[in-house]
């Protein structure tokens, strides 16, 4: 583990290597605990200055050096395990460096570097993970071409699989046996795989458009194959995606995917071997739910969709992460959106930037789309690099229109193909394709911070016009005081009274083209003139901006919008817009000892879109979903207490639910579980709308029978986890709720995916009593620490998602959660340094449990041995 130095990297020293890697041959002799590692780098200086080489390592030990083959004097070179550094190099010629390091993958916890995972082999080495196999330039701008040569024992590992096409397999003395892969396409370190075990495989294959035959396969544990299906169904639905929407081809014979249940994050995009967390690949109706099934489609997408936008063109540096992730984020969205539904996958992943991004760029880990400086880059893995850096693109994809968007995307293409780049060299294709100025959108990358936008309207009935007024602005963010005026492209109608968009003689204040407004300054005052009538104004349709919009609209107005806007995605902004400012009231109320109160109107409206045929159930399960705790502590801002955010929503639960219990009876009744089950989005949106309606029920009657009914009756995991978490959420300590978890734990015991919907329907159990509940949970063996998955699903939960649980007041939890993560840290600082940013928003909280938070949190950033890791995020945090 690298322990805290406190350095830190900057943007502005990046300086391009002295030396460049031609090509890179790697040999593996597998071995449990002492695997040798035998690379062969062939290098030349760039300009012939200077002959000192400076290689990246990662806690190695050097067993051998040579240079062209001859060993190397102990004098020109020194090692340690996290640098080489070999003196006296030709500056003429091209020259060879042979490595040889001993690995021990077992003791690897890390899971970066060459690790085991339920005995199989395997590699993550995005985004330093290389330099834990050999030294090297461990660089993303270093593009090599790999030859990999794998050794094992053939009874240990019968499948040997590397990056690239296989060029030579065959038998070696004692047992042993080889793989020889080629990859012919020159790729950064960060993108090389190693995968080697005892694993079942399904087979499959595509053709693709010029006519190539690529031989696919997924590798899973013996006997899981069939539940690999969807996840291939979805990798040749990418494929074909792609060809179609981008005009981007795959460029090897054979494209694999391997799952392991050892992963420290959802999967990796190695060159024509990606490496998957299990959980995105196994699914089937019994132990997976519908939104497991969307995930692996999407992240089978995302990291199909990467082998152009990452791996054929890649980041100059670590800065430019968002160039890939934005961007890759932002095509796998609109993959699930052609696939879904268009509406319903904007809400999701809307209302999952709010509920992640916002509070990211809004707390003391903001940064930059594009960072300028960090200490450890597995921190800058986040919700801003990946959602906001895909809302940027959908920004340029808005401002510029399909047609110019596609230019500049194929220019983009054509342009950098093999190259490692930058922000500013993307957006200078987009500039250079539609000829458009993007400077000033630039600041969307380099400046951190979500915008705020304050418009005030004033219709005059007389002047039959619309005066509209603008004021933007962006709150000082960590190392960020002055910021700059953004450009804001806010899609937006004009809605009459019939429902419709009405039309406008002139505006002036703004450029406005086609329905999006351009708001580049402070202040504009926008007018519409030429109205027939007072429109309702429908404001960042389809969020085509990423903002804080403050409008003070009517109840009566919203409640209009939520009816007969147009656009889908603002019917739900309306409806949504309703309730957060309903539960905010009634959870100030209930802080003050005050019962909640809510407007009869506003429970109707819930009740009027669960029974509206004319939109899909999907989408009106998203609409009657309420905004989380944690969500409403957001909006609430300040003083934030748990318990009375926990008692306003639940209050709406329970009116909303009695006053339509009827008409949510009757509904469940019509949308009784299919069979047989099918994953596509009409039947999981059939099923979202009946859970999310026996929640309701089971709510207002403040009787878990239904849930408990459904629990026992369905076959499907969707349905069985859905009233599972109802009977979590709300009837734990009654006898039937306690009956059903204890059922749910027995009846999936031997299956880890499923015992982690457990662990996270356990973990959100509300209440005081959770912090026991956890530490119960720690020791059942189900669980381990060492297990990414199974930590996130019990510490992750306890931590973002139980808000009345973990912010019980005495905080206890607190110091719990800390020590826990501390010792996660000693062996694995990734999943460490993740679980602690739960606690970002301490300031919000109100003053006592504030204080709790705070002297924890100092207390553990100021103890030595952390890893670099974890201390750049606890000190962040409470800086
Ligand atoms: N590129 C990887 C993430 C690697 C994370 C390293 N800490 C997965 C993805 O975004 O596709
Ligand atoms: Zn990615």
């Amino acid at each position: 583990m690298r322990t805290d130095t406190g350095q830190v990297f900057r943007l502005e020293d990046y300086r391009p290597t002295d030396f460049v890697i031609n090509r890179t041959q790697l040999c593996f002799r597998l071995d449990p605990v002492a695997t040798r590692v035998t690379a062969r780098v062939t290098m030349r200086h760039r300009d012939g200055a200077g002959t000192t080489l400076v290689l990246d390592g990662d806690g190695l030990t050097l067993a051998r050096l040579t240079l062209d083959g001859e060993d190397l004097a102990s004098e020109r070179y020194v090692a340690t395990p996290d640098r080489l550094e070999i003196h006296g190099l030709p500056t003429n010629r091209p020259f060879e460096i042979g490595i040889e390091t001993i690995v021990d993958p077992t003791a690897n916890k890390q899971l970066m570097g060459l690790y085991r995972s339920n005995g199989v082999y395997c590699t993550q080495c995005e985004a330093e993970g290389f330099r834990r196999i050999t030294y090297f330039l461990d660089r993303p701008d270093t593009l090599s071409t790999y030859s990999v040569r794998i050794e094992a024992r053939q009874a240990e590992a019968p499948l040997l699989l590397s990056n690239g096409n296989l060029a030579k397999s065959g038998g070696l003395a004692d047992g042993w046996h080889f793989a020889e892969w080629e990859d012919p396409h020159p790729k950064p370190s960060y993108l090389f795989a190693l995968v080697a075990g005892d694993l079942g495989t399904l087979r499959d294959t595509f053709v693709t458009a010029s006519g190539r035959k690529v031989d696919l396969g997924i590798h899973v544990e013996h006997g899981k194959e069939a539940r690999a299906t969807y996840a291939m169904d979805a990798l040749k639905r990418s494929m074909q995606w792609d060809e179609e929407a981008f005009g981007r081809e795959y460029d090897l014979d054979v494209f694999n995917i391997v799952a392991v249940s050892d992963f420290n994050m959802g999967a990796m995009e190695n060159k024509g071997l990606n490496v998957f967390n299990d959980r995105y690949v196994l699914a089937d109706p019994e132990t997976a739910t519908d939104a497991d099934y969307a995930a692996i489609e999407a992240i089978v997408a995302h990291e199909y969709f990467h082998n152009w936008t990452g791996n054929r063109i890649t980041c100059r540096d670590w800065f430019q992460l968002c160039l890939k992730e934005g961007l890759t984020v932002y095509r796998d969205h609109e993959f699930s959106a052609d696939q879904r539904s268009r509406p319903v996958k904007r809400v999701a992943e809307v209302r999952a930037l709010k509920a992640h991004q916002f509070p990211e760029d809004q707390g003391p880990l903001a940064h930059p789309v594009r960072p300028r400086k960090f200490r450890e880059i597995n921190n800058f893995y986040t919700a801003t690099v990946y959602e906001k850096g895909s809302e940027v693109v959908r920004m340029i994809r808005t401002i510029l229109g399909a047609a110019d968007f596609r230019a500049g995307m194929d220019l983009y293409f054509s342009r950098h193909d093999g190259q490692a780049v930058t922000i500013e060299d993307f957006l200078a294709c987009f500039a250079d394709a539609s000829g458009r100025d993007l400077s000033q959108f630039a600041l969307w990358y380099h400046q951190a911070g979500t915008p705020t936008l304050s418009v005030t309207a004033a219709w005059s009935a007389r002047e039959k016009s619309l005066r509209l007024d603008f004021e933007q602005s962006v709150a000082a963010t960590p190392g960020e005081t002055r910021k700059k005026l953004m450009h804001i492209p806010l899609a937006f109608g004009l809605v009459g009274p019939n429902g419709m968009d009405m039309e406008w003689e002139n505006v002036e204040g703004a450029t406005v083209t086609g329905d999006v407004i351009h708001l580049r300054k402070r202040h504009h005052s926008l007018v519409f003139t030429g109205l027939p009538a007072r429109p309702v104004l429908s404001l960042n349709r389809g969020f085509s901006a990423p903002i804080v919009l403050h409008y003070s609209q009517s109840d009566a107005d919203r409640t209009f919008l939520a009816r007969h806007d147009r656009d889908a995605f603002s019917r739900w902004q309306a409806i949504w817009d309703l309730v957060t400012k309903a539960l905010v009231a009634a959870a100030k109320a209930a802080r003050g000892g005050k019962a909640p109160h809510f407007d009869p109107a506003l429970v109707a409206l819930l009740g009027e879109v669960a029974a509206d045929a004319t939109l899909e159930p999907a989408f009106r399960a998203l609409a009657l979903q309420l905004p989380g705790e944690t969500e409403i502590a957001r909006e609430i801002g300040n003083h934030v207490d748990p318990d009375a955010i926990h008692s306003a929503r639940n209050a709406l639960v329970v009116a909303v639910g009695d006053v339509n219990a009827s008409g949510f009876d009757a509904l469940v009744a019509t949308l009784h579980a299919e069979t047989p089950f099918s994953p596509d989005a009409e039947s999981a949106g059939r099923r979202a709308l009946a859970n999310v309606l026996v929640d309701y029920l089971c709510a207002a009657e403040a009787s878990p029978k239904r849930a408990v009914t459904r629990y026992r009756s369905v076959t499907n995991m969707t349905d069985r986890a859905a009233a599972l978490a109802i009977i979590a959420q709300r009837f734990s300590e009654t006898r039937e709720g306690a009956d059903c978890l204890a059922d749910f734990r027995r009846r999936y015991d031997g299956n880890p995916l499923v015992i982690d919907k457990w662990l996270t329907v356990e973990a959100m159990i509300p209440g005081a009593g959770a912090l026991a509940r956890i530490q119960r949970l720690m020791a059942d063996p189900a669980f381990s620490l060492q297990n990414p998955n199974r930590a996130r699903s019990l510490l992750g939960t306890f931590a973002s998602a139980n808000p009345t649980g973990f912010h019980r007041a005495d905080g206890a939890a607190y110091a719990f959660f800390l020590e826990t993560i501390m010792a996660i840290d000693a062996f694995n600082p990734q999943v460490a340094a993740r679980l602690a940013t739960a606690l970002r928003s301490w300031k919000q909280l109100e003053p006592k449990r504030r204080e709790g938070l705070r002297a924890n949190l100092a207390r553990a950033a100021a103890k030595s041995g952390l890893s670099s890791d974890l201390a750049d995020i606890l000190q962040r945090i409470v800086a």
